[in-house]
């Protein structure tokens, strides 16, 4: 079961300067910060609020660290923006295996490191309406 809002995906050129305008416009503070080589992206999450299901709802704001990283390829095409949308559930290798039978393109055969030590694959936005989509299992729901 997708039980939650895990973050909103927001793409920036300039990292601190995009959390310094949710701080000051919004009052939102850092609630963690790392670099995901993999992802090729240096992020923020900011969070929004506590869940019923234990976990956690944030933004999640992501500068490229390298030009090849799929969030610099999509800023050169789009500019800044919402990048992707995730889906907070506690099992996502269950979910990315059902969500495969529909016919929806999963892009990972399994999920990988995201933020916090968490688990995550994406589906592809071409079956999603446009929605680059992600499924997230938080390392320790019960702490966020
Ligand atoms: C690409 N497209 C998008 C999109 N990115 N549509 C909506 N939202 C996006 N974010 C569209 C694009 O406009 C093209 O449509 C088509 O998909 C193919 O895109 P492309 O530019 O040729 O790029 P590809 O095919 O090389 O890569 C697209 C995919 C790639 C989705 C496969 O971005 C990907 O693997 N994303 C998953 C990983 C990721 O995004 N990591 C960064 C966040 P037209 O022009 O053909 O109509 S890391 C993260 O969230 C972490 C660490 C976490 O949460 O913990
Ligand atoms: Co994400």
């Amino acid at each position: 079961m997708l039980t939650r809002i895990d973050h909103i995906g927001i793409a920036c050129f300039d990292l601190d300067r995009t959390v310094e305008f949710y701080r000051a416009t919004y009052g939102f503070e850092v609630f963690h910060s790392e670099v995901n080589e993999e992802q090729g992206v240096r992020e923020a999450m900011l969070k929004i609020n506590d869940t019923g299901d234990g976990g956690a709802s944030y933004l999640q704001l992501l500068e490229p660290t390298r030009e090849d990283s799929t969030v610099a390829k999509w800023l050169a095409k789009n500019g800044e923006g919402v990048h992707h949308i995730a889906f907070g559930t506690t099992d996502v290798d269950g979910e990315a295996a059902d969500i495969r039978s529909k016919g929806v393109r999963v892009l990972y055969d399994e999920p990988r490191i995201g933020s916090m030590g968490s688990r995550i694959t994406f589906l592809h936005p071409k079956d999603c309406g446009g929605v680059l989509t992600e499924l997230v299992t938080s390392a320790a729901p019960q702490e966020h």
